[in-house]
C-alpha cells in the first residue's frame, strides 16, 4: 500500500460517530482512486476515525499551548496492513518533540467495505442469547462464509509482509505484537495482541481443552514476560481480554494495561478473561471426547444492529 503523509484529495461525506467522550471522532468520506496510486477512475470510500492519544503528565503545565489554523500540522505512519494505516499526528510542528507519540493518533480504512461503514456508524444494540444450537445454525455457517480478505492483514503479519519491527514475540503457535489501537509510548494505555498461527482457531467456540490449554497459558506467560521486560510491568498489571463476537474470525487475544479501561472492548458480554476461559477448559480435562465446554455453553452478548448477525440473531430470540 502506497502511504500518503497527507491527507490531500479527502472528500468529507457525513460524520459516522461522534464520541467526546474518548476524544474520538470517526467520518466517511473519499479518496480519489491516486491515494492508492490506482489508475482506475473513481473515487474510494475511506473512513478517517480520529481520536486523541492519552495526555502524558509532563505536559500539565503547557496544556494548552497555542495552535495555528491548521488541525493536522504533521503526520508519521506508524505502520499500514491490507486496507488499515495509523499514524501519529501533531497540531504543531513544534509538539513533534515535545510529544513523541503524537497529539492525536488517525486510523484510516481505505477502500472501507460496506461492513467498516456498518460497525463504525452509531448504533443501538441489543443483548442476544446465543444457544449451542443457535450456534451451529446461524453463527457458524456466518463464519464460515466471511470473505478471507477480512482478515488479509492478519496474514500479512503472520508471513512475515507487515508490522515486522514491531513483534515482540514469535513462535510456531503465536505472536505478540503491538495492537494498532496502541500509540506505541503510552504505558498506562499499553495495549497489544497475540494471534495465534493456526487458522482454524476461529472463535472462543473452537477452544478445546485437549489442544488449547497450554496454548492459551504459553499466551499469558509470554505477555507477561514481554511487559515485565519492556515496560516493568508485574504480574497482575496486564488484562488479557478474549471478544465473542469478534470483528476478525482469526484468534487472538487482547493484552491491556489492567488500569486501562476502554469502553467497547471491555464490555461485559463481549470479552472474556483469558483466566476464565483457561479456567472453564481446565473444567473438561480429562473427561472423555464428547462437546467441549464453548460447545456446550449458551452466551449472551451485545449485538449491534448494523452487525451481519442482527437479523438472523434476532429472529432466533424469539423461537427460543
Ligand atoms: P476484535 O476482537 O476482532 O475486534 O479485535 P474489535 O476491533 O472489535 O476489538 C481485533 C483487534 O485487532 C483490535 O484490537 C484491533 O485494534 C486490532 N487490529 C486490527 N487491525 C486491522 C490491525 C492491524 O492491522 N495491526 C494490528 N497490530 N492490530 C490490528
Amino acid at each position: 500500500m502506497n502511504v500518503t503523509p497527507k491527507l490531500d484529495g479527502f472528500v468529507f461525506g457525513r460524520i459516522l460517530l461522534e464520541e467526546p467522550e474518548k476524544c474520538r471522532l470517526t467520518v466517511l468520506g473519499t479518496f480519489p482512486a491516486s491515494f492508492l496510486s490506482q489508475s482506475n477512475s473513481g473515487d474510494l470510500p475511506a473512513i478517517i476515525r480520529i481520536e486523541k492519544t492519552a495526555i502524558p503528565v509532563d505536559v500539565s503545565n503547557r496544556i494548552f499551548p497555542d495552535q495555528p489554523g491548521a488541525f493536522l500540522n504533521q503526520l508519521k505512519c506508524m505502520e499500514s496492513t491490507d486496507i488499515y494505516m495509523w499514524f501519529a499526528g501533531w497540531l504543531a510542528s513544534t509538539s513533534m518533540e515535545r510529544q513523541p507519540q503524537g497529539d492525536v493518533k488517525v486510523n484510516i480504512i481505505c477502500p472501507a467495505t460496506e461492513v467498516h461503514i456498518r460497525k463504525y456508524s452509531k448504533q443501538n444494540s441489543i443483548l442476544v442469547r446465543e444457544t449451542p444450537d443457535i450456534y451451529h445454525r446461524i453463527v457458524q455457517p456466518y463464519i464460515s462464509e466471511l470473505p478471507p480478505e477480512r482478515t488479509k492483514w492478519v496474514i500479512e503479519i503472520l508471513e512475515g509482509r507487515k508490522e515486522q519491527s514491531k513483534i515482540l514475540f514469535s513462535s510456531s503457535d503465536f505472536i505478540i505484537l503491538p495492537d494498532m489501537k496502541w500509540d506505541l509510548h503510552t504505558i498506562s494505555s499499553l495495549y497489544l495482541i497475540a494471534i495465534v498461527r493456526d487458522e482454524t482457531l476461529r472463535s472462543l467456540r473452537d477452544l478445546r481443552a485437549n489442544r488449547h490449554i497450554s496454548l492459551l497459558k504459553t499466551i499469558r506467560s509470554e505477555a507477561l514476560a514481554v511487559a515485565q521486560e519492556r515496560w516493568g510491568i508485574e504480574r497482575g498489571g496486564l488484562r488479557m481480554l478474549i471478544h465473542y463476537q469478534p470483528s476478525y474470525y482469526h484468534f487472538h487475544v487482547h493484552i491491556v494495561n489492567s488500569n486501562y479501561e476502554v469502553g467497547m472492548s471491555m464490555i461485559v458480554g463481549q470479552a472474556h478473561l483469558l483466566e476464565d476461559v483457561i479456567s472453564l477448559l481446565e473444567l473438561d480435562e480429562g473427561t472423555p471426547d464428547g462437546p467441549g465446554i464453548f460447545e456446550r455453553l449458551t452466551l449472551t452478548y451485545g449485538l449491534g444492529e448494523q452487525h451481519g448477525l442482527y437479523t438472523a440473531m434476532t429472529a432466533a430470540q424469539t423461537e427460543s
